[in-house]
């Protein structure tokens, strides 16, 4: 043990002159999780106590403990919140889209916010209050009536003041003093003084994120979820311009969240004194730190991949798909056309991921695990849904009209062919 905790915590290179495709694939494997039937055993019978047993299952406080929060910190969330309030607000669409597809026919989309959504605010090794204003804002933005607000509370029962100030600045009506799968289970099925919501977002452990699916699966609950979620990573892509101190800082800003978390150093034409500088700095500066064995076990499972050339970066990177993208290069902003997936991407020298963890408008509750490939992270569609309508003038059902007919005909539904006939008739009558 003692003798581990001296050795000098880096990350394993792979050299692409000299590394497999499949090598290469191997080393980039997210860390493994348990097994899904493991998780749902655990979490099936609190869900299905909570469901039967409402608050005796799960014990909730409305608007409990406001402990103080520092002037400080709350001018840090007042700045955070209008940051973020901002740039959800400018994802709203200003009017209904409107096309006239035909002469006469008129489609169009408008959106109307999800009424009731429970936003999960993990605990854990750290309190999050900014996973709440994430989450809350967007949820306040887009207009919820109902916002809930679920976390695990303190070792001595209490909930952390700072989430407390973000539901009250977001408008939550009432905050769910538990976690795991009773939390999930609360508020999708509501208890005698939790409201059931429609759609449950924010990061959770396995526990949390099994739940989340579970209950999106039951057709009994009619509740919709944001994202499967996988613990926390980056990817840093970094050439012989990068400050190999701030390289350092970025990939343990990612690696301090947990033991499971991952991070990735793509090192574009670094020579061996370049390469060792990154080292250097990632090893001192993690012994520096206060949460220093987890960064050792999350850097355990990551990786240094040395490539030639950008273009190769960008090709892993997009393979890889990471939560977080960090471009500390030359010329930043140009390869940004070339990100396909990704959750967010932190742009240039200046921009480290903490920016946009706490304040600088982007959200952070993004896709892990690979699932960059096909969603979004939470934004402001998040907390609403599309409708569309179409509006057709008696002309406008003349020239649709054969078409619709013809295609009904093909699927044999007669009453359909029939609802444009009897009115086509009807205008000739
Ligand atoms: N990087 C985390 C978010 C976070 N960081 C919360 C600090 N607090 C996952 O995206
Ligand atoms: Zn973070």
């Amino acid at each position: 043990e003692k003798e581990a905790s001296k050795d000098k915590i880096t990350m394993k290179r792979f050299d692409m002159t000299n590394v497999t495709a499949a090598e290469l694939e191997a080393a980039l494997k997210r860390p493994s999780q348990k097994s899904p039937e493991i998780i749902m055993n655990i979490i099936k019978p609190i869900i299905d106590d909570v469901r039967q047993n409402g608050d005796k299952a799960v014990l909730s406080y409305t608007h409990k403990v406001h402990d103080a929060v520092v002037p400080e910190t709350i001018a840090a969330i007042d700045t955070s919140f209008e940051n973020i309030r901002k740039f959800h607000a400018a994802q709203k669409e200003d009017k209904p889209l409107q096309v006239e597809t035909m002469p006469g026919v008129v489609c169009s989309r408008f959106s109307r916010p999800i009424e009731a959504v429970g936003l999960y605010v993990p605990g854990g090794t750290a309190v999050l209050p900014s996973t709440a204003l994430m989450l809350g804002v967007p949820a306040m933005v887009a207009g919820c009536k109902k916002i809930v607000l679920a976390s695990p509370p303190r070792a001595d029962g209490s909930i952390t003041p700072e989430i407390v100030y973000v539901a009250h600045k977001v408008g939550a009506e009432s905050i769910v003093l538990a976690g795991g799968a009773q939390a999930v289970a609360a508020m999708a099925y509501g208890t005698e003084s939790i409201t059931k919501v429609d759609k449950i977002l924010g990061p959770g452990n396995q526990f949390v994120t099994a739940a989340k699916m579970y209950v999106s699966n039951d057709t009994n609950a009619c509740v919709g979820i944001d994202m499967p979620a996988g613990p926390s990573e980056v990817l840093v892509v970094a050439d012989k311009d990068a400050n190999p101190a701030f390289v350092a800082s970025d990939l343990l800003s990612q690696a301090e969240h947990g033991v499971d978390s991952q991070v990735i150093l793509i090192a574009v034409d670094l020579n061996e004194a370049q390469l060792a500088a990154i080292e250097d700095e990632l090893h001192r500066q993690a012994m520096a730190l206060p949460r220093v064995d987890i960064v050792r076990g999350a850097i355990a499972h990551s990786i240094t991949v040395m490539v030639k050339t950008i273009d190769q970066a960008m090709e892993i990177s997009n393979q890889y798909a990471p939560e977080h993208l960090i471009l500390q290069v030359a010329e930043a902003e140009k390869l940004v056309d070339q990100v396909m997936n990704a959750g967010s991407v932190f742009v240039g020298e200046w921009t480290p991921e903490s920016v946009g963890d706490y304040s600088a408008g982007v959200n952070h509750s993004l896709p892990t695990y690979g699932f960059a490939k096909q969603y979004s992270g939470v934004n402001l569609a998040s907390f609403v849904k599309h409708i569309t309508s179409a509006n057709l003038t008696a002309q406008g059902l003349r020239n649709v009209g054969s078409a619709v007919m013809q295609l009904a005909k093909v699927e044999e539904l007669e009453a359909h062919r029939r609802a444009v006939s009897i009115r086509l008739d009807h205008m000739n009558m």
